[in-house]
């Protein structure tokens, strides 16, 4: 088990930050909530119109997938900068070293056991997480997801990063455009459980079977790298021994991505076969310059964690219950409304590409 101090999580996540919350504008005015604005009080509850929530006595820790992604430690950087903004007494990450589906559990456990007074996590598995999460509630805890969501009878909100829908819409645009609408695609995910991964890959596959632009591209094969930087290469390796004619693979993952994108760049596919999907522009630079990859997409991870955190203080402090049209204001990044399925959005995708990627540092 792994337990990250404090003192480190702050320093790194200031670092971090410091690269990478500057990727997308405020998506909404901070102090525009139904409070400020004088309207009728409404059955949602509202944000205090400062983004100050009393935490002062409260604890929150981070689980992600796994540590050693450099995704989650960009996530993670914004969680702690939001958790000390905000005023938690104590913030902490701990988590599994593999993104396998049980890998979590013992994690919950013991945050239920410290008496955690928030728990925000990027589920593995929504179904394995449950029973512990649901220990977690019945002793008084908030959970929160965000990256990857539980159940959503198992937690109290669910900070997605972009619409799902609009993720997988974005790779299929994405890899149309670098195929001419027409070839054999495969697939190279992370976890076969993981959910926010299943959620875009169905939503690719249906966009693709309902939506005649897209009705000359093929999926071929699905593999899993497991977020493993060198299980995820030998998939990219057998996805192009297994299928000579393929075209494009779309990795919605940033582990995934980059571990192909390494395969790719001394092979004899380089810049024959497309790959896109999901990354970091720091991992993805030197392969967009030499020619390997050409454009991919992603959010800003730490503004994903920093949300997180401004939605557990606004829960923990009982601004907020956690119901559809509550509002709550995430710090510098401003308000944000709880919607359907108890889900709160944080930003848009960005492409990244030779035009743009410098410009970004995360
Ligand atoms: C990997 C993880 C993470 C996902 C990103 C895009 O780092 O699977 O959950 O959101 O890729």
């Amino acid at each position: 088990m792994s337990r990250l101090n404090r003192g480190f999580t702050a320093a790194a996540g200031a670092m971090l930050l410091m690269a990478s919350m500057s990727l997308t504008a405020c998506s909404s005015d901070s102090g525009s909530s139904a409070s400020d604005s004088g309207a009728e009080q409404s059955s949602a509850a509202t944000a205090s119109s400062d983004g100050s929530y009393d935490v002062s006595d409260a604890t929150i820790t981070f689980i992600p997938k796994q540590l050693n992604n450099p995704f989650s430690d960009v996530m993670l950087g914004g969680g702690t900068k939001g958790a000390e903004e905000v005023g938690f007494s104590d913030n902490q990450v701990v988590g599994p070293l593999e993104a396998s589906s049980s890998s979590q559990v013992s994690f919950i456990n013991a945050e239920v056991q410290a008496g955690t007074n928030v728990i925000v996590i990027a589920a593995n598995d929504p179904d394995a997480v449950c029973p512990a999460l649901k220990d977690a509630r019945d002793a008084g805890s908030y959970v929160v997801t965000f990256d990857s969501d539980s159940s959503a009878d198992c937690r109290d909100l669910f900070i997605n990063q972009v619409d799902s829908k609009q993720v997988a819409l974005t790779m299929l645009e994405m890899v149309s455009e670098q195929i001419g609408g027409a070839g054999n695609i495969a697939i190279l995910s992370a976890t076969a459980t993981a959910a926010n991964q299943n959620a875009w890959i169905k939503f690719i596959e249906d966009e693709i079977a309902s939506n005649e632009a897209y009705k000359d591209i093929k999926i071929v094969d699905k593999v899993y790298g497991d977020d493993d930087d060198t299980k995820s290469f030998q998939e990219a390796q057998g996805l192009l021994q297994a299928h000579p004619d393929l075209d494009a693979i779309v990795s919605p993952t940033t582990v995934g991505i980059a571990a192909t994108a390494r395969y790719l760049s001394t092979s004899e596919y380089k810049g024959k076969v497309v790959l896109t999907g999901l990354g970091l522009p720091n991992e993805m630079r030197s392969f967009v310059k030499d020619g390997t990859v050409t454009e991919f997409a992603l959010w800003d991870p730490a503004q994903l964690g920093y949300v997180a955190a401004y939605a557990g203080a606004a829960l923990q402090s009982g601004a907020i219950t956690g119901e559809v049209g509550d509002t709550f204001v995430a710090g510098e990044l401003g308000e944000r409304t709880v919607e359907e399925g108890k889900v709160v959005l944080v930003g848009d995708p960005v492409r990244f590409n030779a035009d743009n990627i410098d410009d970004y540092d995360f």
